[in-house]
């Protein structure tokens, strides 16, 4: 444990064996646990407000999680468990709530197929997951010459129609947050950050880097009340770029879309030519155990679907899976802020199938990296999901009491070897 919060901390410095208080170290990383849980809820909830909806017992359940961790409230090792369950229901709302307000104001997603790589002419790199904030660029680029580009977790805006019905909206460059130094670097864009994920630029590009609203970066320009202009000045100030050869990458399978599948997608079940749908989704990070994601999809049984979301999918999204009868084999459902809809589309296979959550023939197989991803864990966990394998690493919060209660109540398994994983689940 690492507790530091009060003037009674050991030594002046931290408790970190047990707390002063009588705190002892699973209570401490429960209660970290719970705030970063929070902090993932908060990120969404901030969104739906910028989206003008809200919900109180969302706002409730922060106001009573925060007070839960401070000094001498709670001691109790059950009720922070299942504090942290209830942090994965209120997850559950937030996230509900925030795809209701992306699909009310952007539309539904449909498939789209995204052109990577530059386009002739200035351009606009806008990384991060604010869809608002794209749209209200985009509206501004209009009648200018200048192409906007998303980053990373942007790729899904072109599945939504009211997105993508924008002309500037070119394409995509690069792939998930990690490789943002270099793709910056390489590309003479202005950029803009819109919200996590976003790092301390390097100088190559430090002039061209602009956040808005709760980013902040030291010497970049921050955009105030949605007014671009300094970003499309930048732009076109910078020149523009030169076209290289051009690739496709397919994202915007949103819910309806896949239901609209749905008596294919039972009747393929039922003949036994899908024999198993896994969920590998998540967050990408520098680990070098994040090659396991690929070479797991690229494992996967040519019988099998693989359901992607969040940006761990740049590990293997450029793979042609092909398809099962014309269902496409693997799916991009979207950003980490749409985990939602894997979890809706679990409930309508459960529907389909006339089965209990954990008896379909679905496996989750996640990666986690920060905040947002232990807020959809315990959201995963709060619906009853079992038998979920996690990785690159365990997290670090979680000591063996807690790794306990995961194991023996939600058979929660870090991942080991693709191969060996998939004949685990596959038999
Ligand atoms: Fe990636 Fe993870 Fe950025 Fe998401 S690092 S999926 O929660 O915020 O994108
Ligand atoms: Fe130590 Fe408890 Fe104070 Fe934390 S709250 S610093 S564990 S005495």
């Amino acid at each position: 444990m690492f507790c530091y919060q009060c003037s009674q901390t050991a030594r002046g410095s931290a408790c970190t064996n047990a707390g002063v208080c009588g705190k002892n170290a699973t209570v401490a990383r429960l209660q970290d646990n719970l705030i970063f849980s929070m902090k993932g809820i908060s990120a969404y909830n901030y969104h739906c407000k910028e989206l003008g909806v809200s919900d109180e017992s969302v706002d409730e359940f922060l106001t009573k999680g925060l007070y839960t961790t401070l000094t001498n409230v709670n001691f109790d090792i059950g009720d922070l468990v299942q504090l942290a369950l209830d942090s994965g229901e209120a997850n559950f709302k937030v996230m509900k709530m925030l795809k209701e307000a992306h699909i009310e104001n952007f539309g539904e997603p449909v498939p789209a197929e995204v052109k990577v790589g530059a386009q002739e002419g200035p351009g606009i790199l806008v990384t991060g997951h604010d869809l608002k904030a794209l749209e209200e660029l985009l509206k501004q680029c209009e009648g200018t010459d200048v192409k906007v580009y998303t980053h990373s977790e942007m790729l899904p805006a072109h599945g939504y129609p009211e997105l993508a019905k924008y002309e500037s909206l070119a394409g995509q460059l690069g792939g998930s947050w990690i490789d943002q130094r270099k793709v910056f670097a390489d590309y003479n864009v202005a950029i803009l950050g819109t919200t996590n994920c976003v790092l301390p630029p390097k100088d190559a590009y430090a002039d061209r880097l602009f956040t808005m609203d709760i980013v902040k970066i030291p010497g970049a320009q921050v955009i105030e009340d949605y007014d671009f202009k300094p970003l499309i000045d930048k732009a076109i100030e910078l020149g523009g770029l030169e076209a290289e050869e051009l690739s496709t990458i397919s994202t915007g399978f949103g819910l309806s879309t896949i239901l609209s599948l749905a008596p294919k997608i039972k009747e393929l079940v039922l003949e036994g030519k899908i024999k198993r749908f896994f969920l590998v989704a998540g967050c990408d990070s520098p680990n070098p155990r994040m090659s396991y994601y690929r070479e797991f999809v690229e494992n996967v049984p040519e019988d099998c679907i693989v359901l992607t979301l969040a940006c761990n999918k740049f590990r293997f999204n450029n793979l042609e899976l092909g398809d099962i009868e014309g269902i496409p084999r693997l799916l991009d459902l979207g950003q980490c802020n749409d985990a939602i809809v894997a979890i809706e589309l679990a409930v309508a296979l459960c529907e389909l199938f006339e089965m209990e959550l954990n008896d379909l023939p679905l496996t989750i197989v996640l990666s986690w990296m920060e905040q947002k991803a232990a807020a959809i864990l315990w959201t995963l966990l709060y619906l009853g999901k079992t038998d979920m394998f996690i990785g690159p690493v365990l997290p670090a919060w979680a000591n063996d009491d807690i790794l306990n209660v995961l194991v023996e109540n939600f058979n929660l398994t870090p991942i080991s070897t693709p191969k060996e994983d998939i004949k685990k689940v596959m038999g």
